[in-house]
């Protein structure tokens, strides 16, 4: 855990005062007003002792940017016993909270050894296959209705999509003033493919009454507290959402038993939005007369300010919206941040980009820290609602130190912010752009 330490402490100095953070790690002076950075000779060979070459677009580098090379993070040790592979990075094992680097995310059908793992209480230890029932209740229904896993699987027609479930917290550690939670980077993102039954097709079984607004999940974690009356979280989704095509009642992913610590034997899937709106370990859906009230949808939970604000800023509860579709993001899942070229080789960079619940229409890339862009390839969705394959190749000017940055935009034109947007106090919706580190020498 010490790298991912000393990466934080990193990212805190130059989350609080970030030229002067330049000054202490790369004696790198800054124009205070323009905030673009002189980098005189000192600060310019430090740099280049720190990341094996000196930075080629460095007139263009922002001050206070902390180089890509520096942000890498890797637990080698503690995943095994989680099924995790050994790269990914252990934020939190009360509860186990984990998250994917970018680099093993390249996969199209996100693998559950890559897989991120975000719980909020404990995994439950007992699930009896034999006796587990999902019931559909609440005040908009005709009439409550409860199914068996063997109903589930025989009795309805059965439905697969790959779907993107992002963490709403997903870029989180970058907020200043930072917010309280785990400090996600960039890959508490994933894309499995989901096998279940429609919700819609249970729906319609219960009988939706004209007043139905919203649904509300319930599972079989427990509390933290030990509590085994307290519900841990019990989110939704408005009826609209509930009742699309690929909202799924799951029981299996990539092709098997969903895995205990993803929600066996029964998930909710609603892909595009956060994915605290996917319950696990699924036993009851509520169809609710209004706003679903279960813990961490009221308050602030998962909620952002309807009006952008000072960061730091005190936001009151009628002035914050609930989080619905998640914004256009994309990841470079090749190469790895860090990697070498020798000069004159091509490199042929990759990713995922996602929308929410629209698509991805174009994706650029820039070398010159988002001073020009050229525009990558990119492929449709596998279905609505899964990841898009993005690709360039690129060439490099001469020998030093570059980064990439990928920028994607959405089918209304939405691109992603170079910076962190719209600060929030729980820290939701990062979706700046994702950038790695590359060397020419
Ligand atoms: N029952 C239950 N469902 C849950 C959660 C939870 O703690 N309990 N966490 C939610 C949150 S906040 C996220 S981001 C996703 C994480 O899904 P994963 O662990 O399969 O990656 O599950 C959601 N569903
Ligand atoms: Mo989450």
């Amino acid at each position: 855990m010490e790298k991912t330490r000393t990466l934080f402490d990193l990212q805190r100095l130059y989350a609080t005062d970030p030229i002067e953070a330049d000054r202490l790690v790369f004696g790198r002076e800054s124009d205070p007003v323009t905030r673009r950075g002189f980098l005189r000779n000192a600060g310019l060979s430090a740099m280049a002792v720190v990341l094996g070459g000196s930075v080629v677009f460095a007139k263009d580098m922002p001050a206070g940017l902390i180089p890509a090379l520096l942000l890498e993070g890797g637990d080698e040790d503690l995943l095994a016993k989680l099924g995790k592979d050994k790269g990914l990075i252990v934020l939190n094992d009360k509860p186990f909270n984990i998250e994917t680097p970018a680099h093993l995310l390249d996969d199209d059908v996100t693998p559950e050894t890559r897989m991120f793992l975000r719980n909020n209480g404990l995994i439950p230890t007992a699930v009896d296959v034999n006796t587990w029932t999902l019931t559909i209740d609440g005040e908009a229904v005709e009439r409550k209705v409860s199914f068996s896993l063997k109903d589930l699987k025989t009795k309805f027609s059965h439905h697969t999509y790959r779907l993107v479930l992002e963490c709403g917290g997903n870029g989180r550690a970058e907020f200043d003033p930072p917010a309280e939670g785990n400090q996600w980077t960039v890959g508490a993102v994933q894309c499995a493919e989901w096998t279940g039954v429609r919700l819609r097709d249970l729906l319609e079984k219960a009988g939706v009454k004209k007043n139905a607004v919203y649904i509300g999940y319930y599972g079989t974690d427990t509390h933290l507290s030990g509590d085994q009356d307290k519900v841990v979280i019990s989110r939704g989704v408005p009826m609209g959402k509930a009742l699309e095509d690929e909202t799924l009642i799951a029981f299996a992913m990539n092709g098997k038993d969903i895995p205990l610590a993803h929600g066996f034997p029964l998930r909710l899937v609603a892909g595009g939005w956060p994915a605290s709106v996917s319950g696990k370990w699924l036993k009851r859906i509520a169809v609710r007369d209004k706003v679903h009230d279960g813990p961490k949808m009221t308050g602030d939970s998962y909620k952002v300010p309807i009006e952008p604000v000072e960061p730091g800023t005190e936001v009151p509860e009628e002035k914050l919206r609930i989080i619905e579709s998640m914004p256009v993001k994309s990841l470079i899942t090749y190469p790895k941040s860090g990697a070498s070229l020798v000069p004159g080789q091509k490199l042929n960079v990759r990713g995922h980009a996602w929308a929410g619940d629209l698509a991805v229409k174009e994706m650029h890339v820039s070398i010159d820290f988002g001073t020009t862009w050229s525009k990558a390839s990119l492929l449709p969705p596998h279905n609505r609602l899964a990841w898009q394959r993005w690709s360039a190749e690129l060439t490099f000017p001469k020998n030093g130190y570059y980064e990439v940055w990928a920028r994607a935009t959405d089918s209304e034109g939405h691109s992603q912010p170079m910076v962190v947007p719209g600060w929030n106090a729980k820290g939701y919706l990062n979706n700046a752009c994702h950038r790695i580190a590359v060397r020419v020498k």
